[in-house]
Formats: C-alpha cells, sequence, structure tokens
C-alpha cells in the first residue's frame, strides 16, 4: 500500500511508502486523493500527512517524465488536500524536495524534524515546479527567497525555514508524536488564512525590479539552461496576479519544460550519476582515519574535503616549513568560508583541528585510507609507496593522486597491490565534485567498494575508471585541446574558440583555461611523451608562446593580456606566432564558423569518450558524460559530450566522417559510422506512469 491510512484516535494518518525516496507516482497520487476522501468522514477530526522511512516526499517520480502525463495529475493532489475541510499538517522528517514540498505546501499546517529540509530542485531537471510551487511559496515566504529558492534549486534547513516561515514548528518531541498532538490541537480551527492558494501577495515597490534584476543576474549565470528564468517570471507572475492565473502559466512551462531536450539531458546526467556511484557487491571498508601526503594546492585541498565529511586526517609534509605553508593554505582558506558565511567559526575550528600536521609517517601506521597528492614523477611516488608499505596497516588501503602515471606500476612497488588505487581529484579538491577513481589490474573489489561509499561520503561523484593515460577526463580534454589548436591553425583565433564554445555553454573556452593553468604545464608534459602520442601542429602555437615566455596569467600575458587579474584584451604577439606555425605546416587560413568549432570540439571530446567506453577504461556512456559534466565544465543542461552527440543523430555522424577526411587524421574512424551510438538512454525505463 503505497499510502498507508491508519486513524489513531480521531487522527487520519496518511503515511506515502515509497522506498527509497517516497517519490511520487501514480499509485502514491492517488493514494493520497483517496486519503484526503477518508479524511472528510465523521470519525475523523484531522489529518497528518507524513512519509515513510527517512524521507518525507522527494518529489514526483523523476523516471516517469519521459512518457505522457496519467492521471490523477499533482496539481489535482495538492488541490484536494488544500481544499479539505479537516485541517492537514504535513509532519516532515528528511527531504521534503520539488512536489514533496508543493504537496507540504498545499498542506494547512507544517511541523518538521530538525533535521528536515526543504528545495525546489526542479531547474536541477530542467523544469519547473509543476504543482503550484512557484505560486504558493512566494505567498508564504519573502518573494525574493522564494525566487531565489526555485532559480537555484537550493534547499533551506529546518532552522532556517522556521526563521524564515516556510515551516510552523519544528518538532520538540518524536514527530509522529508531535503531529498527533498539534492535529488534535487544531480540530475544528478556520483554514481559510492557511490555505495558501486564496492569500493575496502585498509585494513590496521593488519586488518586481529586483525580480527583474534577478533574472538578469541568473540567465547569466546559466550559461545557455532555460528553467531557472522561467522559474523567476513564475515568481514574479505570482504578485502580479491571481492565484488561478499563475499556477496554469506554471503547469503550461512545466509541461514545455518537461518534453524539451534540456530536461531530457539534465534527467540523463542525474541517473547517470548514481549508476555510476554504483560498485563491486563486496561491503565498503569502514574509513575512520585518513592520511594524506603532500600540503601543496592539492594535497590541502583534499585534506579539507575529507575533514569537511568529519573524517580527521593527518597531513604530512617533507619540511617544517612546506608543512606550515600547506597547514596555513588550509587556515586561509576555511577563514575566507567563514568571511562569507558559508560556515560559522566553530565548525571552522572544529574541521581544521581535525587535520593534524607532521613530517614523519609514524602516525599513518594507524590510517585506514592513505592519499599521496606529491609531485606527479615516477620515483616520487615509488619512494612514497614504498616508505607507506613499510609503515601502514597490511589492510590500509594506498591510493595516489596521479593524474597520468601508470597505477599498476606504483602498485607494483609494494607488497599489496590488490589494496592500491587511484583517487583522482580536481582543483579546488575541497570544491570540485568529481573523483575519479581508478582501479589498478589488481585492485581487489572490497578497495573499490570502500572508495566509492568514501567519495559519496565526502560528497564527491565518483565514477570508476581504468588505467591509461590522462584516465577517462584528462584523455578526453587532449582530444578536445587538440582540435582547439588546429581550430588555431586553420584560422579561428583563440577569441572566436573560446566565444564559440563559452556561447555553447562551456564554463570557460579552452585558452583561457590554458592561460588560468599556465601553458607551460601543457609543454612540458608534451615534451615527456613519446613521439607520436600527440599532434605536433596542435600545439605549435603554444609552444612559441611558452618560448617567448608568454605563460598566461602568471606573466600576465599569453593567448591574452591580463591587467589586475582581468583578461585585457588578446595577445596582438599570437597573430605571428600563429603565422610561423602555419607556415611550417603549409595550411592557409580560412574562415571558420562557430558551429564548426563547437562540433569538432565537442565531437572530438565525446568520440575520445566512446573509444574509451570500447576500451573498458570506462564501463558506459554515462560515466564518460558525468566525468564532462562535473570536471571540466561542461554544460549540464546538454547532457555531456556523447549525449549531445547522441542527440545530434545522423547529422552529428556525418560531421563526424566530414571532419575526420579534413587534414590531420583524426579521431577514432569506427565512431562515424551509424550504430557506433546506442540510443540516447534518459533514466531507467520503468511502468509507472508520469505525473
Ligand atoms: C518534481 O517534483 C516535479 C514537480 O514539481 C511537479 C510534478 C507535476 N524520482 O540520490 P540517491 C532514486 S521533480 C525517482 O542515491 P540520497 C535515485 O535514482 C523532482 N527516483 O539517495 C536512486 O535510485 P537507485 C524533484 C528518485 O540519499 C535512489 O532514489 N525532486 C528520485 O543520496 C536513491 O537516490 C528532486 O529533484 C525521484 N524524485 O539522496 C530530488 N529521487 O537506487 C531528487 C531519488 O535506483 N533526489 N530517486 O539508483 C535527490 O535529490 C536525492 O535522491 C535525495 C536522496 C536528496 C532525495
Amino acid at each position: 500500500m503505497p499510502v498507508h491510512q491508519d486513524i489513531i484516535g480521531r487522527i487520519l494518518v496518511l503515511r506515502v511508502d515509497n522506498p527509497p525516496v517516497n517519490a511520487l507516482s501514480k499509485i502514491e497520487r492517488r493514494g493520497l486523493i483517496e486519503g484526503i476522501a477518508r479524511g472528510a468522514s465523521d470519525d475523523v477530526d484531522a489529518i497528518v500527512l507524513t512519509g515513510a522511512g527517512a524521507s518525507f516526499i522527494a518529489g514526483a517520480d523523476i523516471r516517469e517524465f519521459g512518457k505522457p502525463p496519467e492521471p490523477p495529475h499533482l496539481p489535482e493532489v495538492v488541490e484536494t488536500i488544500e481544499a479539505s475541510a479537516k485541517p492537514v499538517i504535513a509532519a516532515i522528517a528528511g527531504q521534503a524536495l520539488g512536489g514533496g514540498l508543493e504537496v507540504a505546501l498545499a498542506c494547512h499546517y507544517r511541523l518538521a524534524e530538525a533535521g528536515a529540509r526543504f528545495g525546489l530542485p526542479e531547474t536541477t531537471l530542467g523544469i519547473v515546479p509543476g504543482a503550484g510551487g512557484t505560486q504558493r511559496l512566494p505567498r508564504l515566504i519573502d518573494p525574493m527567497l522564494a525566487a531565489d529558492m526555485v532559480a537555484t534549486g537550493k534547499s533551506l534547513d529546518a532552522a532556517s525555514a522556521l526563521r524564515t516561515g516556510l515551516i510552523d514548528w519544528i518538532a520538540d518531541q518524536p514527530i509522529d508524536v508531535a503531529a498527533l498532538g498539534h492535529a488534535r490541537s487544531l480540530a475544528g480551527q478556520p483554514l481559510d488564512e492557511r490555505r495558501l492558494s486564496e492569500r493575496n501577495v502585498e509585494p513590496s515597490p521593488d519586488a518586481i525590479e529586483d525580480l527583474a534584476l534577478l533574472k538578469a543576474e541568473t540567465v547569466k549565470k546559466s550559461r545557455g539552461a532555460i528553467a531557472p528564468g522561467v522559474a523567476i517570471d513564475l515568481v514574479a507572475k505570482a504578485l502580479q496576479s491571481p492565484y488561478d492565473v499563475g499556477v496554469a502559466e506554471e503547469r503550461a512551462r512545466f509541461l514545455e519544460l518537461r518534453s524539451g531536450s534540456q530536461a531530457a539531458a539534465l534527467r540523463h546526467i542525474f541517473f547517470a550519476e548514481r549508476e555510476a556511484a554504483k560498485g563491486p557487491a563486496e561491503a565498503p571498508r569502514s574509513i575512520e582515519r585518513v592520511g594524506v601526503i603532500g600540503a601543496g594546492t592539492m594535497g590541502a585541498g583534499i585534506a579539507m574535503s575529507v575533514a569537511d565529511a568529519g573524517i580527521p586526517v593527518v597531513l604530512v609534509e617533507q619540511t617544517e616549513a612546506a608543512l606550515g605553508a600547506g597547514l596555513d593554505r588550509i587556515a586561509r582558506a576555511y577563514g575566507e568560508a567563514v568571511a562569507r558565511n558559508r560556515l560559522s567559526n566553530d565548525v571552522a575550528d572544529e574541521r581544521r583541528n581535525s587535520i593534524t600536521g607532521a613530517t614523519g609517517y609514524d602516525l599513518l601506521a594507524n590510517a585506514d585510507l592513505i592519499i599521496e597528492a606529491a609531485f606527479e614523477t615516477m620515483d616520487v611516488k615509488d619512494a612514497i609507496f614504498k616508505s607507506l608499505d613499510a609503515i601502514a596497516r597490511s589492510d590500509a588501503i594506498l591510493a595516489t593522486n596521479t593524474s597520468y602515471l601508470d597505477i599498476d606500476a606504483i602498485a607494483a612497488v609494494t607488497s599489496r597491490p590488490s589494496q592500491v588505487l587511484g583517487l583522482h581529484y580536481f582543483s579546488p579538491a575541497n570544491v570540485m565534485k568529481l573523483l575519479e577513481i581508478v582501479r589498478g589490474r589488481e585492485t581487489d573489489p572490497t578497495v573499490l567498494a570502500t572508495a566509492l561509499a568514501f567519495a559519496r561520503r565526502t560528497g564527491k561523484v565518483p565514477v570508476v575508471a581504468g588505467v591509461c593515460h590522462g584516465f577517462i577526463g584528462n584523455r578526453m580534454l587532449r582530444a578536445y585541446n587538440r582540435e582547439a589548436g588546429l581550430l588555431l591553425l586553420e584560422g579561428a583565433t583563440p577569441s572566436q574558440i573560446d566565444t564559440a564554445l563559452t556561447d555553447f555553454g562551456m564554463a570557460m573556452g579552452p585558452f583561457a583555461v590554458a592561460d588560468l593553468s599556465g601553458i607551460d604545464i601543457g609543454h612540458k608534459g608534451r615534451q615527456a611523451m613519446e613521439p607520436g602520442a600527440y599532434e605536433p601542429a596542435a600545439f605549435r602555437v603554444h609552444d612559441g608562446l611558452v618560448s617567448c615566455g608568454f605563460l598566461g596569467r602568471k606573466t600576465a600575458v599569453g593567448f591574452y593580456r591580463y591587467a589586475s587579474g582581468k583578461v585585457d584584451g588578446e595577445n596582438a604577439d599570437v597573430a605571428d606566432i600563429v603565422a610561423a606555425a602555419r607556415k611550417e605546416f603549409a595550411v592557409s587560413p580560412r574562415s571558420i564558423d562557430p558551429e564548426e568549432i563547437v562540433e569538432r570540439c565537442i565531437f572530438a571530446a565525446a568520440a575520445e569518450g566512446l573509444q574509451i567506453v570500447k576500451e573498458g577504461i570506462a564501463a558506459r556512456p554515462g560515466d564518460v558524460d558525468v566525468v564532462y559534466v562535473n570536471g571540466y565544465g561542461f554544460p549540464r543542461h546538454r547532457g555531456g559530450p556523447i549525449f549531445y552527440l547522441r542527440e545530434t543523430g545522423e547529422a552529428g555522424l556525418a560531421a563526424i566522417r566530414r571532419y575526420a577526411a579534413g587534414p590531420f587524421g583524426r579521431w577514432w574512424p569506427d565512431v562515424g559510422h551509424p550504430g557506433a551510438i546506442e540510443p540516447p538512454g534518459i533514466g531507467k525505463s520503468t511502468d509507472k506512469d508520469a505525473a
């Protein structure tokens, strides 16, 4: 029974029970309508609506969204709840998200546990709330806060929800007991004031203008995602129109967005992230003490990300000076978080104090997991792993943060290759969500399962990769950057290429990224590569810039010039360096349109990604998309490079074939053939019906 009905005294308790998160499918929607009808009988004075397990209701069932809507629709459910002549009290433990919060808003009173969370995350799925959320929320709380919540999908904790008026009480006893108590005391109370759809909003004189400003900012930040701007328009509508008009507009926009390509892409990435986080069936070991070797930018960031999850860390450096610098960096970062109101002083202190510095390995003897983030050379890794092998517990997991080196070779210097794997963090490691977990040839399944559980516990989006140069993400990036370099040689300027790709939605263009990370870094990397491992023509301009001392932001000149840390135009010297490279490779420049720039760079990454799947380095195309979206600034609303290529269908494949036949032979020839890409998978199928 998906919505249980129990009468306790004269109170009807409706309990939504659809594990694991009580998402609402047709069966629960029908169950709620039946439950409210039951509440109309004479033996009931009030109704408590709650969820079974750890969630209240996590929203509509997203798996239904690819299907035609089936009645009863969620709007009908919420109108039925609100119209109940008996008071309905939402008793909220855990998540009240999306349609779940919309149900709670239709109830006449809201009671929550201290750990509950409230949000409308629909825009993160490319849609807007579709059951009155954009119209009821601004009638209950400050409309600007409501607009921010719907635009960003950010959730509130119970204390903030109480402060802002979103809920009426936080339970000071077990929630079921508290709910019954409130329900009894509310029996027979008039409800007109409590029906949000009947409330008039009296916006402040500046509200509409403020919302217009918020919308302009949001649209700029959204990199082409449509839903956040639409959500703010709907909140503005709530301030200017009667409820019925606003809610009709909301439903129309919800249905339109739900069938669009951005929603399909975002659903794909939602499910792909959850698939990627699943691992072997083995039970993970518990990780209660972590060691980090190296207190540079990467090591310090990793230590913080572990401390942020409440796990104590020992941070090891070779010298007191290097250790001091690392600990200072950490103290500064926590200080900034406090200054920006992201953390309280107490929490920041607690986290900082859970990181213990050391200049020797002794304190690592008890660690469950040790993550090495030292210099990126095999000699250094070799020495560290031999020492760790001698000191670490025999069941401790030894991980390396290497970006490129051979994990099997690192594992081989230890007596326990089955306990060794890669944990490839992205910088800044305490902020970036992606974590590539690199399994070696001999990595034990329990070790892999433990790494996946550790990643989730520390708030990361994990993806398992096999061993190859660059694993998943950096290998795709190489293909992407190669194409950008060739486009430069063939006639486009750095800013034309960067603009085409940021217009597509990439967080930054490839040349702005090169300037940021230092053009010399890639240059050094190429020098260490075997001849033939990269396309010299694609990087000749980069090499030319390095020989002129133009290294990017750190020298204030790279592909661009910088003044006070901001771009101050293109570097005019690039043209001469490009001209010399064109001469060397006998390339005549031509005009290149933005469409070609986007297709070549994105399809190059997608084609490399498909090859990575074919080689078994990534388990599935969705994993590749998750990596590029979470680690490389690919626009989430386009679903990832492989999803995007699939969406372009035969036209995309034809373009790949066309470019493959051009100069500088490229990509994996079989990717361009029909059938090389499977049809898009946008979540799992289900026999339930749509909201
Ligand atoms: C909406 O409500 C629209 C309405 O406005 C209008 C309608 C008319 N549906 O994340 P986890 C699955 S839009 C279906 O690993 P956690 C998930 O796939 C919705 N399935 O757990 C996974 O399945 P599996 C607005 C869902 O504890 C399992 O549950 N709501 C849904 O780390 C566990 O998930 C949202 O956007 C769903 N709604 O986090 C909330 N949610 O085991 C989306 C989860 O087979 N959900 N699943 O891989 C979340 O943010 C997190 O799941 C949550 C729990 C925080 C709830």
